[in-house]
């Protein structure tokens, strides 16, 4: 079974999507496996964004990603990583498919309210520095259904 790690960027949290992004994962038949809210240090910002060190952006998103509390979680379920990644739509949401988190929530690139790991590689990466690996290990009764 595959984990990804999403997170409620700062402007999610401010403009209270947090409930409406959290009920698309649980209706697509996802398992919340850890959760919190959480301000972010610019060491774990700037960790979490390496790969984008170089890019001219850099120092204005790890700014944003610390501007204010972001919430955190594990998801796990067949797939999640990319499909998790379909429902949030391609990072500019000018670009992303009606239906998709960012075309119905967010118009400029740097507030696309959601980040979500893009590779297995990425997913334990992030799991790891976020939630120190930790998640909920347990048994949905529905889970035969889906
Ligand atoms: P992703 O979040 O869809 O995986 P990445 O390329 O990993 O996209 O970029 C990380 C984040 O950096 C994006 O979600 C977006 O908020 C921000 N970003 C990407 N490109 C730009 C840009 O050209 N200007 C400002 N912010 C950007």
């Amino acid at each position: 079974m595959e984990r990804t790690f999403l997170m409620i960027k700062p402007d999610g949290v401010q403009r209270g999507l947090i409930g409406q992004i959290m009920t698309r994962f649980e209706k697509k038949g996802f398992k919340l496996v850890n959760a919190k809210l959480m301000t972010v240090s610019r060491e774990l910002a700037e960790k979490h964004y390496d790969e984008l060190k170089e890019k001219p952006f850099f120092g204005e998103l790890v700014d944003f990603i610390t501007s204010g509390p972001v919430f955190a979680m594990i998801w796990e379920g067949n797939n999640v990583i990319s499909v998790a990644r379909a429902m949030m739509g391609k990072t500019n949401p000018a670009d992303a498919a009606p239906g998709t988190i960012r075309a119905d929530f967010a118009v400029s690139v740097g507030m696309n309210v959601i980040h979500g790991s893009d590779s297995p590689e990425n997913a334990q990466r992030e799991i790891d520095l976020w939630f120190n690996g930790e998640a909920i290990s347990y048994d949905k009764t529905i889970a035969k259904w889906l």
